[in-house]
This record gives structure tokens, C-alpha cells and sequence, in this order.
């Protein structure tokens, strides 16, 4: 897909603050810092549209980024940071939760998770909600660039594993660095846009 006019809509606090429009959206999930917001700039080519941060934890917004009229890329607040206080993680939590279950509009969530490491609980916990909700959704092992090649395939292998995915489950390694896969990742979008 050629994007040729991204833009940011709106940081939602609350869910009388989201588009009115009907418009597809394409639902970033993940814990902070995994790439989220870096993911959107990557695949929209633009540099820092959506806003990143190496501090971990900034983001407690629901960040819409409109393309070209077309769908929406949503930038959720990352979960399970444990720097921030318990009830500003349980705020953040439901607000979440609060979005994934009502918002109509989803049409994919893509959710990632760091190659590096085996998945945490909030990243097992995330999974097994999309599962449940029944929405499309695609995961990502990010940060694939921090491995070596040669070990890409077996850790997304490991990720299968751990999580315990579905045969038919898409899991693919990603980059922001190296901008691998991204024309299957927008294949994937397209398919539900
Ligand atoms: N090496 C590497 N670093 C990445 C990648 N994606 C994101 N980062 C870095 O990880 C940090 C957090 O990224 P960000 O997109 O803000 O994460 P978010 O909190 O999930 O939105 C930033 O310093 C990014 O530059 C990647 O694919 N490879
Ligand atoms: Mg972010």
C-alpha cells in the first residue's frame, strides 16, 4: 500500500473522544516500548507521525492516526509497566479493555511482542483476550534486527510455542530497523480494510 497522507486524529482520554467516523481500525497492542508506535511510522513511512519515547510507560492515551481516509491506525497505551503506579496500570487496563470490547470498529489487532525474550504473563494474558474477543488478529516477534539472523525463525517457533497459538495463527518476525515483512503485514491489513 502506498500511503500518501497520514495524519493524526486524536489522543482519546475516554471513549466519547473516539472518531465518530466508521472508518476500519487497525489496533496496536502491546506492552510499552515493544515498538507500537515506532511499527506505525515504519509502515507509513514517515519518521515520528506517532510519537515515540525510549522512557517507557508515557503513552496512557488512545492515539488515532487516520490514513488517507481510509482506516485508522490505533496506537494503544501500553499495558503491564511496572514503573507506573498499581492503579494508574488498572486505569490504563480498563481503558483498554473498555476499548477492545466496544469499540465496533476494530477490524485487526496486531499485537507484539519482544523476540527477544520469552512472553511475560501481560503478554500471554493480551493474547489469550484477542483470542477469546474474536476479532482478527496478527502477532508480531518485534525488534527481530536485536537477533541474529539465523536464530529469527526458531524464536518465532519458541513464541508459537509459549503461546500457544493455532496452526492457522499468523506469527511473523518483525522489524522497525530493517522494515522486514511489511508487505505481507500490509497484505494482511488490506484484508480486513
Ligand atoms: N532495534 C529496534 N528498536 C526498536 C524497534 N522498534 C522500536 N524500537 C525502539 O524501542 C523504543 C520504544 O519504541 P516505541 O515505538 O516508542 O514503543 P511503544 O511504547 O510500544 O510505542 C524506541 O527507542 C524505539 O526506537 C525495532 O524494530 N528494532
Ligand atoms: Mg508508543
Amino acid at each position: 500500500m502506498i500511503v500518501k497522507n497520514p495524519k493524526f486524529e486524536i489522543s482519546a482520554v475516554g471513549p466519547n473522544q473516539y472518531p465518530k467516523s466508521n472508518l476500519p481500525e487497525i489496533v496496536l497492542a502491546g506492552k510499552s516500548n515493544v515498538g507500537k508506535s515506532s511499527f506505525i511510522n515504519t509502515m507509513i513511512n514517515r519518521k515520528s507521525l506517532a510519537r515515540t519515547s525510549s522512557e517507557p510507560g508515557k503513552t496512557r492515551q488512545i492515539n488515532f492516526y487516520n490514513i488517507d481516509e481510509s482506516f485508522y491506525f490505533v496506537d494503544l497505551p501500553g499495558f503491564g509497566y511496572s514503573k507506573m503506579s498499581h492503579t494508574e496500570q488498572e486505569k490504563v487496563g480498563k481503558f483498554i479493555e473498555e476499548y477492545l470490547f466496544n469499540r465496533k470498529n476494530i477490524a485487526l489487532i496486531i499485537l507484539l511482542i519482544d523476540i527477544r525474550h520469552k512472553p511475560s504473563e501481560n503478554d500471554i494474558l493480551m493474547f489469550n483476550y484477542i483470542r477469546r474477543a474474536q476479532i482478527p488478529y496478527i502477532v508480531l516477534a518485534n525488534k527481530a534486527d536485536k537477533i541474529a539472523i539465523t536464530k529469527v525463525n526458531s524464536c518465532v517457533e519458541d513464541l508459537k510455542k509459549s503461546l500457544q497459538a493455532d496452526e492457522n495463527d499468523v506469527i511473523l518476525p518483525f522489524s522497525s530497523e530493517r522494515k522486514i515483512y511489511t508487505d505481507t503485514i500490509w497484505t494482511e491489513i488490506e484484508k480486513y480494510i
